[in-house]
């Protein structure tokens, strides 16, 4: 048996064990999308890793004012219902319509962003793999549509 020999390997396979945890440790993306006039998201549907850092740069496409227009990046926990948390929230302009009642329903969220901005919120995917829901919560803009889906697996 060649000693030698036997610790560069096994220095070889430390190097690959230290490798391949740094590298899922740092797993993360930047999920780039606009909020439209037209009230929908230009992304709808995000894939992540159990705990993966996701970063979320929403930016407001218009010129309307901000009383007209604008979008935030609401994520939920599971088994929340969208329209019942959209409509309380809608209630609740003087807190970027959000409902602070129901803020213990959030994973994350991003602050309301009017036209020509972009708000971002970075947070990490949540461990139990499964569906979760983000909507805008401006009013009337969930029931128009303005939702996606971040799959956890
Ligand atoms: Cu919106």
């Amino acid at each position: 048996m060649n000693i030698k020999k036997n610790s560069k390997w096994s220095i070889l396979f430390v190097m690959a064990l230290t490798f391949m945890f740094t590298t899922s440790a740092f797993a993360q993306q930047v999920i780039e999308m606009t909020g439209t006039d037209k009230m929908k998201f230009t992304v709808e549907e995000i894939t992540a890793k159990p705990g993966e850092e996701i970063t979320v740069k929403l930016y407001t496409d218009s010129k309307l004012p901000a009383v007209a227009m604008g979008h935030n990046f609401v994520l939920l926990k599971q088994g929340v219902d969208g329209t019942q948390f959209a409509n309380a929230s809608a209630r609740h302009k003087d807190n970027d319509f959000l409902d602070p009642s129901k803020m213990d329903e959030v994973l994350a969220h991003t602050k309301m962003g009017n036209g020509g901005e972009t708000v971002e919120v970075t947070f990490n995917a949540p461990d139990k793999v499964g569906e979760y829901e983000y909507i805008c919560t401006f009013p009337g803009h969930y029931a128009s549509g303005m939702k996606g889906v971040l799959t956890v697996k």
